[in-house]
């Protein structure tokens, strides 16, 4: 049971799997899945890559572990990976693409969160004895650092363009593709269509406990599996995980909705409040970022924040990130709206 003492906006990850998860895992069909054995890892896996419009699926872990094994079956020992500044890969995931896949990150730093074709075609610079090769461009939908912002299917339909014509492959953090995908209105599928792989999360806002799906061609599926037992991540009766995987996908989708309208509203209330900077266009999916003016101290704010039992992130200095989620309601984030004001009345006079 979600503690509903605290309104925790800290993240999507904090979800709880749903009574009905809890349910599926207790009668789910079981077996080792190093022979690919387990029934309920084999139908998520397939529901996965039909969802996505692919040919095969993989479930492992973390999101973290689902980057590290794309970037390694995408690329070569030594190559560049093109990625946006802000990136997960790029920030929060140990370094991982340099100390374990041996990649040299290669940041373009964007206004939010999509490269524009002159920027990624500057990426690539001329062949040349000095420059590693180009193996990778990733990109980031919806894009966390970003404030969840959305690339759309025309957008990657030129980032597409542009690794065909390089000749290297596109490859998507999706932790969240869901949210951009039901903010749309379109099928996941327009926006997996221009890439050549991708993963996606179980555990975020779609309230699993665990789990992520590589999902791409049988090729580079087959691939993965191999480096996800490299990286330890080969699990055995994983049924017990893929049991609220399929419930995820079949019942969960649909209300994302619900926690896209609900920071709509949060982030609207909160921009009439003095001290805060929001930018609206941002605040496309579930993620609420807003910039606290410098004469607020950011550190102090949260603990006020914490201390009427209400949780968020920190960004970088003052800047600051809500999340809703299915164990946030309407209630929730107008009492998050009306203390941050009492919060900032008290600070600023
Ligand atoms: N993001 C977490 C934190 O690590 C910041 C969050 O609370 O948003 N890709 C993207 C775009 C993500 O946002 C995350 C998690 C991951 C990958 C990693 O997933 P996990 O946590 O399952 O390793």
């Amino acid at each position: 049971m979600q503690n509903k003492e605290i309104i925790d906006l800290r993240s999507d990850t904090v979800t709880l799997p749903t009574e009905e998860m809890l349910e599926a895992t207790r009668h789910a069909k079981l077996g080792d899945d190093y022979y690919g054995e387990d029934p309920t890892v084999n139908q998520l896996q397939k529901m996965a890559a039909e969802r996505m419009g692919k040919e095969a699926a993989l479930l492992v872990p973390s999101g973290t572990q689902a980057n590290l094994t794309s970037l390694m079956a995408n690329c070569n020992h030594g190559e560049l990976v093109i990625l946006e500044a802000e990136s997960h890969i790029y920030w929060y995931e140990v370094g991982g693409i340099s100390s374990l896949a041996g990649l040299l990150p290669w940041p373009i730093r964007t206004s939010a969160g999509v490269y524009s074709s002159e920027e990624l075609k500057e990426a690539f610079r001329p062949k040349s004895l000095s420059f590693p090769d180009a193996g990778l461009i990733c990109v980031e939908n919806t894009h966390n650092r970003h404030g969840g912002t959305i690339i759309n299917p025309s957008q990657l339909k030129d980032i597409n363009e542009i690794s065909n014509q390089n000749n290297v492959k596109l490859y998507m953090d999706g932790a969240r593709i869901f949210n951009a995908s039901t903010a749309l209105n379109v099928d996941p599928r327009e926006l997996t269509k221009y890439v050549d792989n991708l993963m996606f999360c179980l555990s975020k806002g779609l309230c699993c406990p665990v789990g992520s799906l590589i999902v791409g061609d049988q090729i580079f599926v087959d691939k993965a599996r191999k480096i996800r037992k490299l990286l330890g991540g080969q699990m055995r009766q994983a049924g017990i995980i893929a049991a609220s995987g399929i419930i995820a996908l079949e019942k969960m989708v649909d209300r994302l909705k619900n926690d896209h309208e609900n920071a709509k509203i949060l982030a609207d209330k909160i921009s009439k409040i003095n001290g805060i900077r929001i930018n609206l266009d941002r605040v496309q999916t579930n993620m609420v970022i807003f910039q606290l003016e410098d004469r607020i101290d950011g550190n102090d704010f949260l603990t006020k924040l914490k201390m009427q039992g209400i949780l968020a992130l920190s960004m970088s200095r003052n800047k600051i990130r809500f999340v809703t989620h299915h164990g946030i309601e309407r209630a929730d984030v107008e009492k998050t709206a009306a203390t941050i004001e009492e919060i900032l009345i008290e600070t600023i006079s």
